[in-house]
Protein backbone atom coordinates (compact mmCIF):
# COMPACT_ATOMS: atom_id res chain seq x y z
CA UNK A 1 0.00 0.00 0.00
CA UNK A 2 1.09 3.69 -0.79
CA UNK A 3 0.36 6.57 2.00
CA UNK A 4 -1.26 9.59 -0.14
CA UNK A 5 -0.74 13.37 1.31
CA UNK A 6 -2.88 15.20 -0.53
CA UNK A 7 -2.12 18.79 0.27
CA UNK A 8 -3.70 22.39 -1.88
CA UNK A 9 -0.88 25.13 -2.36
CA UNK A 10 -1.19 28.52 -0.38
CA UNK A 11 -3.46 30.81 -1.63
CA UNK A 12 -1.81 34.67 -2.17
CA UNK A 13 -4.74 36.13 -0.15
CA UNK A 14 -4.40 34.07 3.02
CA UNK A 15 -3.93 37.19 4.18
CA UNK A 16 -8.15 37.71 4.06
CA UNK A 17 -8.74 34.07 5.62
CA UNK A 18 -11.30 33.57 7.84
CA UNK A 19 -10.65 33.98 11.57
CA UNK A 20 -13.15 33.02 14.53
CA UNK A 21 -10.52 33.29 18.06
CA UNK A 22 -7.52 35.06 16.63
CA UNK A 23 -6.92 38.67 15.67
CA UNK A 24 -5.93 39.09 12.50
CA UNK A 25 -2.25 40.20 12.42
CA UNK A 26 -0.02 40.00 9.01
CA UNK A 27 0.99 36.68 7.36
CA UNK A 28 4.53 37.13 5.57
CA UNK A 29 3.85 35.33 2.53
CA UNK A 30 7.14 34.39 1.15
CA UNK A 31 7.61 32.57 4.66
CA UNK A 32 4.59 30.89 4.46
CA UNK A 33 4.96 29.56 1.45
CA UNK A 34 8.22 28.10 2.95
CA UNK A 35 6.96 26.56 5.88
CA UNK A 36 4.43 24.88 3.74
CA UNK A 37 6.90 23.52 1.52
CA UNK A 38 9.11 22.14 4.71
CA UNK A 39 5.92 20.96 6.09
CA UNK A 40 5.44 18.36 2.60
CA UNK A 41 9.11 17.66 2.48
CA UNK A 42 8.50 16.00 5.97
CA UNK A 43 5.33 14.33 4.86
CA UNK A 44 8.04 13.34 2.16
CA UNK A 45 10.46 12.25 5.04
CA UNK A 46 7.49 9.67 5.96
CA UNK A 47 7.17 7.99 2.96
CA UNK A 48 4.00 10.34 2.10
CA UNK A 49 3.43 10.47 -1.62
CA UNK A 50 2.59 14.33 -1.93
CA UNK A 51 -0.34 15.30 -4.71
CA UNK A 52 -0.42 19.15 -4.36
CA UNK A 53 -3.74 20.88 -5.70
CA UNK A 54 -3.28 24.05 -7.22
CA UNK A 55 -4.67 27.01 -5.30
CA UNK A 56 -7.44 28.79 -7.31
CA UNK A 57 -7.62 32.58 -6.67
CA UNK A 58 -10.01 33.97 -4.30
CA UNK A 59 -10.04 30.90 -1.81
CA UNK A 60 -8.15 32.78 1.09
CA UNK A 61 -8.08 29.17 3.23
CA UNK A 62 -7.94 26.60 0.66
CA UNK A 63 -4.51 25.36 1.68
CA UNK A 64 -6.45 24.28 4.67
CA UNK A 65 -7.75 21.23 2.70
CA UNK A 66 -8.36 19.21 5.64
CA UNK A 67 -11.90 21.05 6.01
CA UNK A 68 -13.27 19.66 2.82
CA UNK A 69 -13.09 15.88 2.84
CA UNK A 70 -13.36 13.09 4.92
CA UNK A 71 -11.49 9.98 3.35
CA UNK A 72 -12.19 6.80 4.72
CA UNK A 73 -10.87 3.02 3.51
CA UNK A 74 -14.10 2.70 1.22
CA UNK A 75 -15.24 5.59 0.34
CA UNK A 76 -14.54 9.87 0.75
CA UNK A 77 -16.95 12.06 2.38
CA UNK A 78 -17.25 15.81 0.35
CA UNK A 79 -18.12 17.80 3.45
CA UNK A 80 -19.97 21.25 3.73
CA UNK A 81 -17.75 23.76 5.05
CA UNK A 82 -19.47 25.99 7.77
CA UNK A 83 -18.51 29.39 6.36
CA UNK A 84 -19.65 29.99 3.02
CA UNK A 85 -16.63 31.50 1.46
CA UNK A 86 -15.16 28.06 1.94
CA UNK A 87 -17.53 25.98 0.62
CA UNK A 88 -15.98 26.61 -3.50
CA UNK A 89 -12.90 24.50 -2.30
CA UNK A 90 -14.96 21.31 -2.15
CA UNK A 91 -14.98 21.25 -5.91
CA UNK A 92 -10.99 20.80 -6.93
CA UNK A 93 -10.74 18.52 -3.77
CA UNK A 94 -13.32 16.48 -5.15
CA UNK A 95 -11.95 15.98 -8.57
CA UNK A 96 -8.47 14.63 -7.64
CA UNK A 97 -10.26 12.52 -4.55
CA UNK A 98 -12.45 10.85 -7.26
CA UNK A 99 -9.26 9.30 -8.75
CA UNK A 100 -8.95 7.34 -5.32
CA UNK A 101 -12.27 7.14 -3.81
CA UNK A 102 -16.16 6.54 -4.56
CA UNK A 103 -17.88 9.83 -3.28
CA UNK A 104 -20.50 10.87 -0.92
CA UNK A 105 -21.35 14.14 0.23
CA UNK A 106 -22.85 15.87 3.26
CA UNK A 107 -25.99 18.80 1.40
CA UNK A 108 -27.10 21.81 2.59
CA UNK A 109 -28.66 22.60 5.59
CA UNK A 110 -25.31 20.44 6.81
CA UNK A 111 -22.05 21.79 7.35
CA UNK A 112 -19.12 19.80 8.80
CA UNK A 113 -15.45 21.03 8.71
CA UNK A 114 -12.84 18.18 8.50
CA UNK A 115 -10.97 19.55 11.56
CA UNK A 116 -14.06 18.81 13.74
CA UNK A 117 -13.70 15.02 12.44
CA UNK A 118 -11.41 12.87 14.51
CA UNK A 119 -11.00 9.38 13.70
CA UNK A 120 -10.17 6.67 16.64
CA UNK A 121 -10.91 3.28 15.15
CA UNK A 122 -14.43 2.74 14.32
CA UNK A 123 -15.33 5.75 16.64
CA UNK A 124 -15.21 9.08 14.29
CA UNK A 125 -15.53 11.93 17.36
CA UNK A 126 -17.65 15.05 15.74
CA UNK A 127 -17.29 18.24 16.92
CA UNK A 128 -20.21 20.48 17.08
CA UNK A 129 -19.05 23.60 16.75
CA UNK A 130 -19.19 26.95 15.12
CA UNK A 131 -18.59 25.38 11.92
CA UNK A 132 -20.11 21.88 11.92
CA UNK A 133 -23.82 21.31 13.15
CA UNK A 134 -26.02 18.77 13.95
CA UNK A 135 -27.79 18.04 10.74
CA UNK A 136 -24.06 17.64 9.16
CA UNK A 137 -23.06 15.34 11.83
CA UNK A 138 -26.78 13.39 11.30
CA UNK A 139 -25.66 12.93 7.94
CA UNK A 140 -22.11 11.85 8.10
CA UNK A 141 -23.19 9.15 10.86
CA UNK A 142 -25.83 7.98 8.29
CA UNK A 143 -23.14 7.78 5.49
CA UNK A 144 -20.71 5.90 7.42
CA UNK A 145 -23.07 3.57 9.74
CA UNK A 146 -23.05 1.02 7.07
CA UNK A 147 -19.84 0.75 7.09
CA UNK A 148 -19.19 -0.72 10.65
CA UNK A 149 -18.53 3.12 11.95
CA UNK A 150 -20.04 4.77 14.55
CA UNK A 151 -20.73 8.72 15.28
CA UNK A 152 -20.42 9.92 18.33
CA UNK A 153 -21.13 14.32 18.91
CA UNK A 154 -18.56 15.96 20.65
CA UNK A 155 -19.70 19.43 22.06
CA UNK A 156 -16.83 22.33 21.64
CA UNK A 157 -17.04 26.17 22.54
CA UNK A 158 -13.63 27.11 23.51
CA UNK A 159 -11.93 26.58 20.16
CA UNK A 160 -12.38 26.45 16.90
CA UNK A 161 -12.56 22.76 15.69
CA UNK A 162 -12.30 19.22 18.11
CA UNK A 163 -8.69 18.75 16.53
CA UNK A 164 -7.63 21.84 18.04
CA UNK A 165 -8.78 20.59 21.40
CA UNK A 166 -7.71 16.47 20.91
CA UNK A 167 -5.80 14.82 18.09
CA UNK A 168 -4.22 10.80 17.68
CA UNK A 169 -0.78 10.56 18.84
CA UNK A 170 -0.11 6.78 18.52
CA UNK A 171 -3.34 4.04 18.54
CA UNK A 172 -5.54 4.83 21.16
CA UNK A 173 -3.20 7.40 22.36
CA UNK A 174 -4.67 11.17 22.57
CA UNK A 175 -3.17 14.54 22.76
CA UNK A 176 -5.65 17.27 24.78
CA UNK A 177 -6.18 19.96 26.07
CA UNK A 178 -8.86 19.48 29.32
CA UNK A 179 -9.62 23.24 29.06
CA UNK A 180 -11.37 22.68 25.99
CA UNK A 181 -12.84 19.36 25.72
CA UNK A 182 -14.07 17.38 28.17
CA UNK A 183 -11.62 14.29 29.42
CA UNK A 184 -14.37 12.57 30.22
CA UNK A 185 -15.39 11.46 26.62
CA UNK A 186 -11.91 10.24 25.49
CA UNK A 187 -12.09 8.19 29.39
CA UNK A 188 -11.13 4.70 27.68
CA UNK A 189 -8.09 6.18 25.43
CA UNK A 190 -4.89 6.58 26.94
CA UNK A 191 -4.49 10.79 27.58
CA UNK A 192 -1.88 12.90 27.07
CA UNK A 193 -2.66 16.25 28.31
CA UNK A 194 -0.71 19.10 26.64
CA UNK A 195 1.78 21.15 28.96
CA UNK A 196 -1.19 23.95 30.17
CA UNK A 197 0.88 26.85 29.05
CA UNK A 198 0.85 25.97 25.69
CA UNK A 199 -3.13 25.93 24.88
CA UNK A 200 -3.36 25.43 21.21
CA UNK A 201 -1.23 22.46 21.50
CA UNK A 202 -3.22 19.51 20.86
CA UNK A 203 -3.08 19.23 17.32
CA UNK A 204 -0.57 16.59 16.32
CA UNK A 205 -0.51 14.79 12.81
CA UNK A 206 -0.06 10.97 13.11
CA UNK A 207 1.87 9.44 10.06
CA UNK A 208 2.28 5.61 11.55
CA UNK A 209 4.46 5.84 14.08
CA UNK A 210 5.49 9.16 13.82
CA UNK A 211 4.02 12.33 14.78
CA UNK A 212 4.20 15.85 12.68
CA UNK A 213 3.95 18.34 15.14
CA UNK A 214 4.71 22.32 15.49
CA UNK A 215 7.96 23.05 17.35
CA UNK A 216 6.01 26.44 18.82
CA UNK A 217 5.09 24.17 21.53
CA UNK A 218 8.68 22.75 22.75
CA UNK A 219 6.87 21.63 26.59
CA UNK A 220 4.58 19.75 24.86
CA UNK A 221 7.00 18.19 22.26
CA UNK A 222 9.42 17.30 25.83
CA UNK A 223 5.90 15.48 26.91
CA UNK A 224 5.26 13.66 23.91
CA UNK A 225 9.04 12.59 23.64
CA UNK A 226 9.43 11.56 27.26
CA UNK A 227 6.29 8.95 26.06
CA UNK A 228 8.57 7.50 23.41
CA UNK A 229 6.77 9.18 20.76
CA UNK A 230 8.91 10.27 17.61
CA UNK A 231 8.07 14.05 16.83
CA UNK A 232 8.90 15.59 13.54
CA UNK A 233 9.17 19.13 14.35
CA UNK A 234 7.88 21.66 11.86
CA UNK A 235 7.61 25.63 12.04
CA UNK A 236 4.06 26.29 10.88
CA UNK A 237 4.06 29.77 12.86
CA UNK A 238 2.49 31.94 9.69
CA UNK A 239 -0.29 29.80 8.99
CA UNK A 240 -0.94 29.80 13.17
CA UNK A 241 -1.89 33.34 12.46
CA UNK A 242 -4.44 31.77 10.18
CA UNK A 243 -5.84 29.29 12.84
CA UNK A 244 -3.78 26.45 10.96
CA UNK A 245 -2.37 23.97 12.22
CA UNK A 246 -0.67 20.41 11.75
CA UNK A 247 -3.34 18.52 10.51
CA UNK A 248 -5.20 20.65 8.90
CA UNK A 249 -2.85 21.09 5.79
CA UNK A 250 -3.31 17.52 4.51
CA UNK A 251 -5.50 14.54 3.68
CA UNK A 252 -3.73 11.67 4.03
CA UNK A 253 -4.94 7.89 3.02
CA UNK A 254 -3.76 4.51 1.90
CA UNK A 255 -4.65 3.22 -1.57
CA UNK A 256 -2.71 0.25 -3.21
C1 LIG B 1 -10.67 28.89 8.92
O1 LIG B 1 -11.03 29.68 9.79
O2 LIG B 1 -11.45 28.15 8.34
C2 LIG B 1 -9.19 28.87 8.54
N1 LIG B 1 -8.66 30.19 8.67
C3 LIG B 1 -8.43 27.89 9.39
C4 LIG B 1 -8.89 26.49 9.21
C5 LIG B 1 -8.07 25.52 10.00
N2 LIG B 1 -8.57 24.21 9.77
C6 LIG B 1 -8.32 23.17 10.55
O3 LIG B 1 -7.64 23.28 11.56
N3 LIG B 1 -8.88 22.01 10.22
Amino acid sequence: MRTIAVTRELNAGIGNCELTFLPRSEIDFGRAQQQHQDYQSALASLGCETVVIPAPSGLADSVFIEDTALVLDDFAVMLRPGVASRRPEVAGVAEVLRQYRLLKAIEAPGTVDGGDLLRVGSTIFAGLSTRSNQSGIRQLSNIVSDYGITVETVETAKCLHLKSAVSEVAPGTLLINPDWVSSSTFAKFELIPIDEKEAHAANALRIGADVIYPSSFPRTIDKLARRGLNVVPVDLSELQKAEGAVTCCSLIFSTP
